[in-house]
């Protein structure tokens, strides 16, 4: 670098770069802080923030000066500075970035910065700074202020989170991801949806198992097509009387990310009565004999990407063909609230193969979903019947024994009662 300045100064332009990557504050951060590392420079600290609804800042600092950013996802464009001083070349920082930000344009404009023609030297006394600096106490703490929002165009549910990404894998299917949510722990989030975490798994999985088990009452053997993170199996393995669980998840990423990061919910895994399947649930279902299965539980995400299949009519017919005379099929469907047409459309279609009165809807809580009122929607293809039990002290026992934390006897019934509107919608 030239002598005649203190520092170097690139102002840098990326247009057309992917907008995800401008919304996703972890990657930025890794990406910023890798620029600098290849540079050789050498890293003192960093600080990033996610706007809502998106956007992110952030400056990594380093002994040579600091890299800053600003996103404008909508735009694909981001305002990057990098600073420098001594032998650093912000040149190879700018190349890494332009490459992990899919920059498809650019421009760039580089400046000396403290031209020492300009400056006079003065006799700053460091001893007297220390003293200053040790008397000087930063009354602000800072914390990172980083979401992760699960929306469609018009509702979101946002969750803080550390900024801490433990996997982070594009499978052929969607992007596989464990993020850390401040409030409810590890979470895994497929694309840009919340699947499950650590705290609150049980709702959803206590009830996507229990009740349909309980109705059955020896149910021997089950099949579950997604449910990857495996919660679902963990819960079906709870009772005794099954002897076998066919597992089938399109998405080997999912398994392994949970297997590595979320062991409390892949906890069943190794459990001899089950058989893991890495392949198309769909084509399975298409595939299976005729009345083999006791019970067959839809444990797929959202009705986007590779779950889409999961909603369609061929699909249910193949379940309703494949289960036994008195089976039961549980399926995720969805929320009355935030997702009415993808629940109205998945009721309909079970109805119209099982039959009005065998298409019973559940509703549950789960704080991490957006609204947070979620639903099972049941076929039930002979006389059992979650409504009409009465085996409930055998629950209560069940629940005891396992320390349950959602489902009990009581929730058994009140799963069945719906509001009004949800009435309405079915
Ligand atoms: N929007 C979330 C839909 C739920 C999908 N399944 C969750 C998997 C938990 N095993």
């Amino acid at each position: 670098m030239s002598n005649t300045a203190l520092g170097n100064h690139i102002l840098v332009e990326f247009m057309n770069c992917d907008p995800h990557v401008m919304n996703d504050v972890a990657a930025i951060e890794r990406d910023m802080v890798g620029a600098a590392r290849k540079a050789e420079a050498t890293v003192i600290n960093s600080t990033f923030h996610h706007f809502s609804p998106y956007g992110v800042s952030g400056v990594v600092v380093i002994q040579e000066s600091h890299l800053a950013i600003h996103t404008w996802p909508e735009y694909g464009y981001a305002a990057v500075d990098v600073f420098t001083c001594g032998d650093m070349n912000a040149w190879i920082a700018f190349d890494h970035l332009k490459e992990c930000f899919g920059a498809k344009s650019y421009s760039a404009i580089e400046m000396k910065r403290g031209s020492v023609n300009l400056l006079t030297r003065n006799d700053f006394d460091i001893t007297t700074a220390r003293e200053k600096a040790a008397e000087w106490r930063n009354p602000d703490f800072y914390t990172r202020n980083v979401w992760f929002t699960d929306k469609d165009e018009d509702q979101a549910l946002s969750l803080r989170f550390t900024g801490d990404v433990f996997f982070d894998v594009q499978s052929p299917f969607q992007r596989v991801r464990i993020l850390e949510s401040t409030k409810y722990g590890k979470m895994l989030a497929l694309d840009d949806m919340v699947m499950t975490t650590i705290k609150d798994e049980f709702h959803y999985h206590e009830m996507i198992a229990h009740p349909s088990l309980f109705t059955l009452q020896n149910a021997k053997n089950v099949l579950v097509i997604g449910g990857g993170d495996g919660g679902t199996v963990r819960e079906v393995l709870r009772h005794s009387n099954i002897e076998k669980v066919t597992m089938v998840e399109i998405d080997g990423e999912v398994i392994k990310a949970c297997k590595e990061h979320l062991p409390q919910i892949a906890a069943a895994f190794n459990d001899p009565r089950l058989e893991l399947i890495v392949d198309d649930g769909i084509a399975f279902v298409k595939n299976a004999p005729d009345a083999v299965y006791d019970l067959l539980i839809v444990d797929g995400s959202d009705p986007v990407g590779p779950a889409e299949g999961l909603f369609s009519v061929d699909f249910y017919q193949n379940c309703y063909r494949t289960l036994k005379a008195d089976g039961i099929l549980v399926a995720q469907g969805e929320s009355p609230k935030f997702n009415e047409k993808a629940f109205a459309e998945l009721n309909q279609t079970l109805q119209g193969i099982f039959g009005s009165n065998n298409a019973p809807v559940g509703l549950f809580f789960v704080p991490t979903y957006p609204t947070g009122m979620w639903s099972f929607q049941y076929g039930l293809k002979g006389a059992a019947d979650p409504r009409k039990i009465n085996n409930t002290e055998t629950i209560k026992a069940f629940v005891a024994e396992k320390g349950l934390r959602y489902y009990n006897e009581d929730i058994h019934f009140s799963t069945f009662a719906l509001p009004n509107f949800v009435k309405q919608l079915i």
